[in-house]
């Protein structure tokens, strides 16, 4: 299997993250991430590490607005001409807009609030450039495919589910996933099932009206856990969308039997919609000892899980999503890919 990897990645490392309380914490989303899961898949002879193309802006902005792609490469370095008081390492606005306040201000701290939807994507100085890379790990996942490869794996970071059209948050800056499947569009019908522990707010977003993406999460329950406003089961898609955008709320304590019935429903509405390619985003926070996670999946359920999936016999781009229980992280990526070599 064809790993796609970019050291880009290591430019983006925040020395902390809010949490709730306005707590500092050390940034979970952190570059140990990418390395542990490299050093894992490097053990297998089946698979090949490969550094990504350069597929420039068009893919790109074919998903984001122009405006906030704009946003997301000038932020820091305007931010910094700003005279504070205080040391600037990351930005992160204090303020944000509440329903119906919808002009986009001159500032950079008010365009910071305007596309940022909370406190856990912070920009700094090499943000925009390892997001770039990011998506090219994507893009040039989607490639192998597209040229015959039965599977991919994009080992991104930072990871995108959480970006919208115009909006960043979650540690996610640019929508991989969402940017490798709109790209595949040009050759046949896609299916973006999300498995990440939490909701994928951004694909959904992006793909809400489209008739040619069946979008599927599986994820903690938004009433009880990120990301809160996104992610409930009436969310079905609109337009020519209708009925292509499915939620799975699951509770916290799911287990691996929950998990795999509730995952063959999945299976059920992709195989209806029939799709060209699969895009599979690919967050190990479902497992049990996740420190953002309360399911209790186990390494055999997501095992269990990579070959169910790897069953349906679709050309897969799996692209790394979350997952911050970094002891575990490799063995749990290497299980998850087992079914697919
Ligand atoms: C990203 B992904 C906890 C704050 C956590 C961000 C969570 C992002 C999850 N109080 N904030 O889907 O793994
Ligand atoms: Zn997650």
């Amino acid at each position: 299997m064809q790993i796609f990897y970019s050291e880009t990645h290591k430019l983006h490392n925040p020395p902390f993250e809010l949490f709730d309380g306005g707590q500092h914490m050390p940034y979970l989303e952190s570059p140990e991430r990418a390395e542990r899961i490299l050093s894992a898949l490097r053990e297998l002879d089946w698979i090949e590490i490969l550094e990504p193309e350069d597929f420039g802006l068009d893919p790109i902005l074919a998903v984001h607005d122009a405006d906030y792609v704009d946003f997301l490469r000038t932020a820091y370095e305007e931010w910094i001409q700003v005279k504070t008081g205080y040391e600037k390492i990351a930005l992160l606005p204090a303020t944000f807009p509440p329903r119906g306040w919808s002009h986009r201000p001159k500032s950079i701290l008010g365009r910071a609030g305007y596309h940022m939807f909370d406190l856990s994507a912070p920009i700094m100085q090499g943000t925009y450039k390892a997001a770039l890379g990011s998506a090219n790990c994507a893009l040039s996942g989607a490639k192998a495919i597209l040229g015959g490869e039965r599977s991919a794996f994009a080992l991104c970071r930072p990871p995108g589910h959480h970006a919208g059209k115009s909006f960043c948050g979650g540690y996610c800056y640019l929508n991989n996933a969402a940017i490798a499947a709109d790209w595949l569009t040009a050759k046949g019908k896609v299916t973006i099932l999300d498995i990440d522990y939490h909701a994928g707010n951004g694909t959904q977003d992006i793909f809400y009206e489209r008739g040619d993406v069946l979008t599927i999460s599986i994820h903690a329950d938004p009433d009880s856990e990120y990301p809160a406003f996104c992610g409930y089961a009436e969310e079905t898609g609109a337009g020519r969308g209708s009925s292509l955008h499915r939620n799975f709320p699951l509770p916290i304590g799911t287990d691996d039997e929950v998990y795999l019935s509730t995952l063959g429903e999945a299976i059920d509405l992709i195989q209806s919609f029939d799709p060209e390619y699969l895009v599979l985003s690919a967050g190990m926070d479902l497992y049990s000892g996740d420190p953002l996670g309360k399911f209790a999946v186990t390494r055999d359920g997501i095992r269990k899980i990579g070959a169910r999936i790897a069953d349906l016999s679709l050309p897969t781009l799996i692209v790394l999503e979350g997952g911050y229980n970094n002891a575990a992280l490799g063995e749990n990526i290497a299980a998850l890919l087992g079914k697919f070599a």
